[in-house]
């Protein structure tokens, strides 16, 4: 894999962690950066079961490099945001799940980012803006499919219109993140998190990462069909009969252990 120096991936046992590294300029994603988190979820290597995507620095990401946007016209600017969303469809519907670690920053292309991935962890310096009202344009990397399903319509529209800067308190029960930490313990966080994910069975991770948004997308009477085809398949599979058998007989934990 060719990767940018602005990304760095490192596996530990099961877990691939990836790394944004451009604090020069506040972790702002350009080309290469989105094209190397495209390449790095195209690859997920074998053995790998969960992901965490983190960033070095004061800041998680600035969001979109705007030095590369300005020199852009009509058909390169679609084709940019083109190239976001085929990166941002890699994390989100991948091979694993993803965990977003984050701090500092989570703006505008860096919101977007993390709004593709399957698990937020706010650092509680982490703060969360989509400053393109201000810049006179409009989120381009699948924020306004993702981020309205997270917190709804109105509060991504009330940051675009007014630059409304959300902090990790305010931000996690409106559902920015599932979890707030201290400050520096948001990885050792992520991690365990990543360790819980690799642990279940492939296929209720595939099911929740590629089926419950599909039924959440779709209506009732196609929702409950795609439900029960998933519920009867991840059952039937031997991973799921061996749990179940060490339920009956005592071997596995209870609920909260
Ligand atoms: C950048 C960028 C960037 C910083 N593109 N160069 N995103 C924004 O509108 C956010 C713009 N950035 C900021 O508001 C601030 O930089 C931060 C609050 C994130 C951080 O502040 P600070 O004081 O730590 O850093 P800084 O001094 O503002 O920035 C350091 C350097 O990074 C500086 O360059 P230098 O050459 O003067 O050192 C900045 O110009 C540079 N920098 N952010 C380019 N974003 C798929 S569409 C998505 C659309 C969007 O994401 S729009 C939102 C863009």
């Amino acid at each position: 894999m060719n990767l940018p120096s602005s990304l760095i991936i490192e596996q530990k046992e099961d877990i691939l962690l990836v790394k944004i590294n451009r604090t020069e300029k506040r972790n702002a994603i350009n080309d290469a950066l989105v094209l190397g988190l495209e390449s790095v979820f195209s690859n997920i290597p074998d053995g790998v079961k969960c992901t965490v995507i983190y960033s070095e620095g004061q800041h998680f990401s600035a969001g979109l490099d705007l030095s590369e946007l300005k020199e852009r016209d009509i058909i390169e600017g679609l084709h940019h945001s083109r190239i976001w969303h085929r990166a941002l469809e890699k994390i989100q519907f991948g091979t694993v799940p993803v965990v977003a670690v984050l701090h500092g920053a989570c703006v505008g292309g860096g919101l977007e980012i993390a709004s593709a991935c399957h698990i937020r962890v706010a650092e509680k310096s982490t703060f969360y803006a989509l400053p393109e009202g201000q810049r006179g344009i409009f989120v381009g990397g699948g924020a306004s499919v993702r981020l309205p399903k997270l917190i709804g319509m109105a509060r991504m529209a009330d940051m675009m219109f007014t630059g409304r800067v959300i902090s990790a308190e305010e931000g996690m029960p409106m559902g920015f993140s599932q979890y707030v930490t201290d400050e520096g313990k948001g990885l050792e966080k992520g991690i365990e998190i990543a360790k819980k994910i690799a642990q279940n069975a492939s296929t209720t991770n595939y099911a929740l990462m590629h089926v419950l948004p599909r039924i959440v997308d779709s209506g009732q009477t196609e929702g409950l069909m795609m439900e029960s085809l998933i519920a009867t398949i991840s059952s039937s599979s031997p991973e799921a009969k061996k749990r179940l058998n060490d339920f009956l007989e005592g071997r596995a934990k209870k609920v909260g252990e």
